[in-house]
């Protein structure tokens, strides 16, 4: 389909001539408008700029990079040129980050001038590949420093002096559709994150599926995605679902905050806007909610974690828009269940995208009959073709071509999906499986608790028992009167063994940059 020779950033950029390219906007960043050409012609230049410092095909180049157009000129640059470029999370530690050099052996490091400086002093005689360190806009350059020690030496260049000089014009290199494009790190529960190796078809199957057959953008769309673009989810959100259809995007460089992320809906007036549920959540908490206008949004989108139907409720009711829950995963590099527009489920996942196949499969394989929880796994073409330098995790998920999701879930008669749970965040107790999915909503609907987290922890005699750990609204204090109060709440919603034993009130709830709540740290004891 993708023909013999495809380099996914021509395939999106070099639709428009010129004239065109001026007049259509890709990007709305604080103050500044980027037209389609001064996108193009930014690639471009980092491209060339990149050639010129010796990177070749292939070459990673990690990212620390926040949420701006250089996010975005880097990143397809690099795979015009079929350099691989490896978008990372900015609030990693020093140790964390070094492992990923070594990862991916990257030569050339593109870093915020505010993360580089905590960074840097750990480098020595450690990623010896690393040849060269980008600094990102946002501080006073022209400078050129050498940084060396022993074994390493890197040179360090500041973007716009190494890019600004560079030519506009750069001819994509003739990579092919199964060429790797770009690389993803999936974070899991236990050990090391795993690069997800994604090819330059990856992002076209994405656009072709779930964005074609969900979202239906149109050139007319702005996107406002507050997930970040290092995650999966983020970065078709931020980028590549407008650049594939002519339509713009908001980038919001800053830390996500509910109340900054209503200002932004506010002043730059996104048609769809994207999220996972604890930050919904929050915004729903926002008490001068009223001042911000929301009116521009067509609809909504969430992943990451399942949306509780409180949540699609009072948003849907407040604002009059749907939330399309869905779920991807970084292998997949998006969504393949989805909820669609005028028939979205609260509660439910969806049907599968047009394009994916999925399956639920019990312990030895075999498909399940409906209403019954199993194992999802999914099938379809922008499925990573692997883990880098994990042969046993690729073994374990890719089996054939299909991918163990490690997501437990049911689906109806009529072919809706339902997720239960991580598979390694399901509690059994007493026998019974218990889906702390299912006692988190609860949790949720009563009026003191702002969020929750339900896992099962030993008691004294090694007996699993579901403990809630919730944190409360503004007005209400930890007692054990609440606690007992919660627990009969549930009483009357919940079947009686999935009650929790006991409510635990903690000022957190732990999760990932990607808002996957992290139940792991409660069940080692690292909160109680
Ligand atoms: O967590 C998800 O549901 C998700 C969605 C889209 C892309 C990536 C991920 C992990």
């Amino acid at each position: 389909k993708y023909g013999r020779i495809l380099n996914v950033t021509d395939a999106l950029f070099s639709k428009w001539d010129n004239n065109e390219a001026d007049k259509r906007i890709a990007i709305y960043y604080k103050d500044e408008v980027w037209s389609y050409r001064k996108v193009i012609e930014e690639i471009n230049r980092v491209g060339n700029a990149l050639r010129e410092l010796g990177v070749e095909k292939e070459n990673r180049i990690l990212m620390i990079a926040y949420d701006t157009p250089f996010f975005i000129s880097i990143f397809y640059g690099a795979m015009k040129i079929g350099a691989i470029p490896v978008p990372v999370n900015t609030y990693l530690k020093p140790e964390e980050y070094l492992f990923l050099l070594e990862d991916t052996g990257a030569k050339v490091l593109a870093i915020e001038s505010d993360i580089w400086p905590k960074l840097a002093p750990y480098l020595k005689g450690r990623a010896n590949k690393l040849k060269h360190v980008i600094i990102l806009p946002n501080i006073s350059e022209t400078q050129k420093i050498i940084f060396e020690d022993h074994n390493h030496k890197a040179e360090l260049t500041f973007y716009h002096g190494l890019v600004s000089t560079a030519s506009t014009h750069l001819e994509a290199e003739k990579t092919s559709p199964n060429d790797m494009a770009f690389w993803l790190y999936t974070s899991g529960t236990t050990g090391h994150p795993k690069a997800a190796v994604h090819l330059h078809k990856d992002i076209l199957v994405v656009l072709d599926t779930y964005v074609k057959n969900v979202l239906k953008i149109s050139e007319k769309d702005r996107l406002f995605s507050a997930s970040k673009l290092f995650f999966a989810y983020g970065l078709g959100n931020g980028s590549y679902f407008a650049f594939g259809n002519g339509a713009s995007t908001v980038l919001m460089p800053d830390r996500v905050e509910p109340r900054r992320v209503l200002e932004t809906i506010h002043k730059y007036k996104p048609t769809i806007f994207f999220g996972v549920p604890t930050l919904y959540n929050a915004m729903l908490h926002v008490e001068d909610w009223k001042n911000y206008d929301l009116t521009s949004l067509r609809f909504c989108v969430s992943a990451g974690e399942p949306l509780p139907p409180l949540i699609y409720n009072k948003w849907k009711e407040r604002y009059g828009v749907e939330i399309l829950d869905g779920i991807g995963s970084t292998e997949a590099l998006h969504i393949y269940i989805s909820n669609i527009q005028g028939n979205s489920k609260p509660g439910c996942t969806g049907k599968p995208v047009p394009g994916y196949e999925v399956k639920i499969v019990d312990e030895d394989g075999k498909e399940v009959p409906p209403k019954t929880v199993g194992d999802l796994y999914v099938k379809g073409d922008s499925v990573a073709m692997f883990y880098w330098n994990d042969y046993e995790s690729t073994r374990k998920n890719m089996v054939g071509s299909w991918f163990r999701t490690g997501d437990k879930f049911y689906r109806d008669e009529e072919g809706y999906y339902y997720y239960v749970g991580r598979s390694d965040d399901m509690v059994k107790t007493s026998g019974l499986w218990v889906s702390p999915i299912e006692v988190e909503a609860a949790l949720l609907t009563h009026p003191a608790v702002l969020e929750a987290a339900v896992v099962g922890i030993p008691d004294e005699v090694g007996l699993v028992r579901v403990v809630g750990f919730v944190t409360l609204k503004q007005g209400y204090s930890p007692s054990s009167d609440l606690a007992e109060e919660i627990r009969n709440y549930l009483r009357e919603k919940l079947d009686h063994y999935k009650v929790p034993k006991e409510i635990r009130f903690v000022t957190e709830i732990p999760k990932t940059a990607t808002g996957k709540i992290q139940r792991y740290k409660f069940r080692l004891g690292e909160i109680k």
